[in-house]
């Protein structure tokens, strides 16, 4: 078959003119529009079609060379991709933005306008979904055959609105001006089953077989979204699913002759893919949930299987060696019980195969150490949902117990404790356990998390398998969150270091000698300066907020929840305020404290945080005594396009979690990157990148994990209050309403949750030592020269939290793929 190649077949850089016609070409044949009526999303979207063009030619001639090598192969499993926009990414990774800019810029086009027009896709809550993202461009770029298995929710993340201070939430219908980034696969349409039960019929061979019957099913259809890798030929493949009704489902009801009871029914089996659920720690039981779990797991799998047979036919006796299933967190988990069932009820293969196979072929990534956040499903709705799944649970756990007993015999107690179904009261399928038992390798996402792991939530099976748990701290990809967003910083990097740091982030270590160079500070701080200004731009545009660019930049942007501690940040600013109220501000360092981050709907303790922030800003930012010494603003929608302006512009980090929570953080890494100064707790990743950029680079402050744990049961916040007069007047300022003059008692939870000797968060603990190290930053802020030599170390020494280090770990440690290369670029 002659293959059409829409770039010059001879190899050769596409010209300006040939860049025109492909646009020019897509934009009348595509889009049906003229240089008249098109409008910019038009614009945008014949752009995107000519980049799309070019990704084709090397997403097939990737796709063909992983199965002529018969290469071993990696699905990342995972309910969220926070891919954010794709257009600015594919021109970086090909290299083509500057010809683009030329050949568009010929034409009175600015490609810069263009980006901002694609909507992101949000289809995931925060630092898991992200990291997925992350991690699909670092394999493409490392030339790995991974594919990512995830849901075409036709809703994402919802929009925030602030409104009266409060958070709206508004849905999120990001295919509305439809996706130029997906290709429908509906030939790879698979058959998902839910409800009936088990039916045992005796085979041909006399043994008894399993068939799951009087199911409801659904369809799942595919839609692949491009992966390119940066510079390397590479296109990788983001494969999402979408539900859809079948045929005869439609049909059976419409012969008993309830036409609308059919239609119903068709929007029930769409209902799976519908919308994303916006809660980043578990919102338990919610049995669509677990709909969407399973779909996601049996989809995937009966295409990884599909491909198999096509391929081998029945012989799987080499699956296990060229396939592996990363599990992102316990969301995809079913996958471990599904392809149990698949291969001994659709394959013919026996238990001790099946498991075999299984074990060998799945891992899992958790990402979560908080009680609340574990997943568990009652065992009587798993079993109404999925029959026959939940038997095979149940054998699983019947075979670990055994083993438990004969590894610990006559221990009731270790065997409770160990239990993949919890018992007492409604029992329930602890998800975690299950993952563990079932693979052969359970990682944390940083050192703290994988320790912490080991000692506590997963103790005794580290016990029994002490060769499973292994860490892999979190990176993130430089090509979005340097080169992308910040090409400012970019260029002057490459003047002293070259480009080749996109792909060797430790390069930036080179920084390091330039750091006592004036002429190099000035110009880092320039770069600074500018993208300070963007940022401002901003927030003056979305907060009404009028920020200072030579002010310091606070920032703390992630998901609202008490263990990240936004409360800790606005009892700081409103210390700063009574400062400023006292008269105390002789040598003062003009700050500028920006938060963002989405609530959970139903979080309503995060609601409030909201609204406090809000509240504080009001009047902070309308007392004239604070002009240009603070000032404080609440960002609407925080998400991925937006971190892209953020963390460019950030001075000072916060990463202030209560230790022992944060598993690992990954927005820490996007600042460090860019050159702003942590503040920090010792938690997660936030240890290796005070070890990476030395501790006189990071302001660290707070309780360690373990003091965290020895304070429980001997908490005296209200002696703390007491002890320390600037903490007592925050306090005395909230109680008395001052920030809620017309709406009395609004901040009494907040009040009360900060006084509460069972707070978990301690927040009131860390009041006074968090206090002190904002001190000891706004003190080096004012030496600009050593502030900026600080900013420069942090950048230079960022190189281990490349998601490249990260992928290669799991790469050498887990996967063991071979590099695969496309053709040659
Ligand atoms: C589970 C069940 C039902 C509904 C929702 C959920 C759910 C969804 C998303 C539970 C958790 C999440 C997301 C968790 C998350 O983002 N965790 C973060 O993962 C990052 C990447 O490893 C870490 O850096 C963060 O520390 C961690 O909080």
């Amino acid at each position: 078959m002659p293959t059409p190649e829409m770039s010059p077949s001879n190899g050769a850089k596409p010209t300006s003119a040939d860049l025109q016609r492909s646009f020019l070409r897509h934009l009348q044949y595509t889009l049906v529009r003229d240089k008249y009526s098109a409008t910019k999303a038009d614009l945008y979207l014949a752009l995107a079609y000519a980049v799309r063009d070019v990704l084709v030619d090397r997403w097939l001639d990737t796709q063909q060379s992983y199965y002529v090598n018969d290469a071993k192969r990696v699905y990342y499993i995972s309910m969220e991709f926070l891919m954010g926009r794709a257009l600015g990414n594919s021109l970086i990774n090909l290299g083509m933005l500057e010809e683009w800019q030329t050949a568009l810029k010929e034409m009175g086009i600015n490609v810069e306008e263009l980006l901002e027009q694609e909507w992101d896709a949000g289809l995931g809550n925060g630092g898991l979904g992200r990291l997925a993202a992350c991690f699909l461009d670092s394999c493409a770029t490392l030339r790995l055959p991974v594919t990512g298995y995830g849901i075409r929710y036709e809703y994402g993340m919802f929009r925030q609105k602030i409104e009266q201070g409060r958070q709206l939430e508004e849905p999120d219908h990001w295919l509305r001006n439809g996706n130029p980034w997906e290709i429908e696969r509906p030939e790879y349409t698979v058959r998902i089953k839910f409800g009936g039960r088990s039916d045992f019929v005796p085979g041909a061979d006399g043994r008894m077989h399993v068939c799951w019957v009087d199911t409801q099913d659904v369809l799942a259809v595919p839609y692949d979204m491009p992966i390119p890798g940066y510079r390397n030929g590479t296109v990788n493949t983001l494969r999402l699913w979408k539900a859809a009704a079948t045929e005869e489902f439609d049909l059976d009801e419409f012969n008993a002759g309830s036409y609308t009871e059919a239609v119903a029914a068709k929007n029930a089996a769409e209902h799976i893919t519908m919308v994303l659920y916006p809660n980043d720690a578990s919102e338990n039981g919610k049995e669509l949930r677990l709909r969407q779990q399973y779909f996601l797991a049996s989809a995937s799998l009966q295409d990884v299987l599909r491909a198999w047979v096509y391929k081998h036919g029945e012989d799987f006796s080499r699956f296990a060696e060229k396939n592996c299933f990363q599990l992102n967190d316990t969301h995809p988990t079913c996958a471990v019980p599904e392809l149990m069932r698949l291969l001994m009820d659709e394959h013919g293969m026996g238990w001790e195969e099946a498991w075999d196979i299984t074990s060998h072929t799945m891992a899992y990534t958790n990402h979560t150490l908080l009680p609340e956040a574990l997943e568990r499903w009652p065992v009587n709705m798993f079993g109404r949902l999925l029959p026959r799944l939940r038997d095979i649970i149940l054998e699983i756990n019947a075979r670990f117990m055994e083993e438990v007993s004969l590894r610990w015999p006559g221990g009731t107690e270790r065997e409770r404790r160990m239990s993949i179904v919890e018992e007492g009261g409604e029992p329930q399928i602890r998800m975690a356990y299950l993952a563990v038992v079932a693979c052969h390798s359970v990682n944390g996402v940083a050192a703290l998390h994988s320790q912490l792991l080991q000692q506590h939530l997963f103790h005794d099976f580290f016990e029994l398998w002490p060769h499973k748990f292994n860490n892999k701290t979190n990176g993130v990809t430089p090509r979005r969150w340097m080169a992308a967003s910040n090409p400012l910083l970019s260029s002057l990097i490459d003047k002293r270091l070259g480009e080749s740091w996109r792909t060797e982030l430790s390069r930036l270590q080179g920084l390091r000698e330039y750091a006592g160079d004036k002429k190099f500070r000035a110009e880092w701080r320039a770069v600074k300066q500018a993208n300070k200004q963007r940022l401002a731009e901003m927030v003056a545009r979305d907060c009404g907020v009028e920020f200072d660019p030579t002010a310091m930049f606070d920032v703390q942007v992630k998901r609202i929840h008490e263990y990240k501690r936004q409360l800790l940040n606005v009892l700081h600013v409103i210390h700063l305020y009574d400062r400023i109220k006292r008269g105390d501000s002789a040598n003062w360092t003009p700050r500028c404290v920006l938060i963002g981050g989405k609530a959970a709907p139903g979080y309503m303790m995060a609601k409030r945080i909201i609204r406090l922030v809000t509240a504080v800003a009001e009047v902070v930012n309308h007392d004239p005594a604070t002009k240009g010494l603070l000032q404080l603003a609440f960002l609407p929608d925080y998400r991925v396009s937006a971190m892209e302006v953020i963390c460019p512009a950030a001075d000072l980090s916060e990463q202030i979690s209560t230790a022992g929570k944060e598993a690992s953080g990954t927005g820490n890494m996007k600042f460090m990157m860019n050159g702003a100064i942590t503040i920090g707790t010792l938690d997660g990743a936030n240890i290796e990148i005070r070890e990476e950029a030395g501790e006189q680079n990071f302001f660290l402050f707070g309780l360690t994990a373990e003091q965290v744990e020895a304070a429980r049961g001997h908490y005296d916040p209200a002696a703390i209050v007491a002890a320390d007069a600037d903490l007592g007047r925050v306090m005395h300022l909230l109680e008395s309403g001052h920030f809620n003059l017309f709406e009395p008692g609004l901040f009494d939870p907040i009040v009360h949750a900060i006084l509460n000797p069972h707070d978990p968060w301690l927040t009131a603990a860390d009041f006074r030592s968090y206090v002190d190290a904002q001190h000891r930053a706004a003190v080096a802020y004012r030496d600009q020269e050593g502030w900026v030599r600080m900013s420069i170390f942090n950048t230079a020494a960022s190189g281990k939290f490349s998601s490249d280090r990260t992928i290669q770990e799991y790469n050498r440690e887990i996967w063991k793929l071979a590099q695969v290369s496309a053709h040659a670029e």
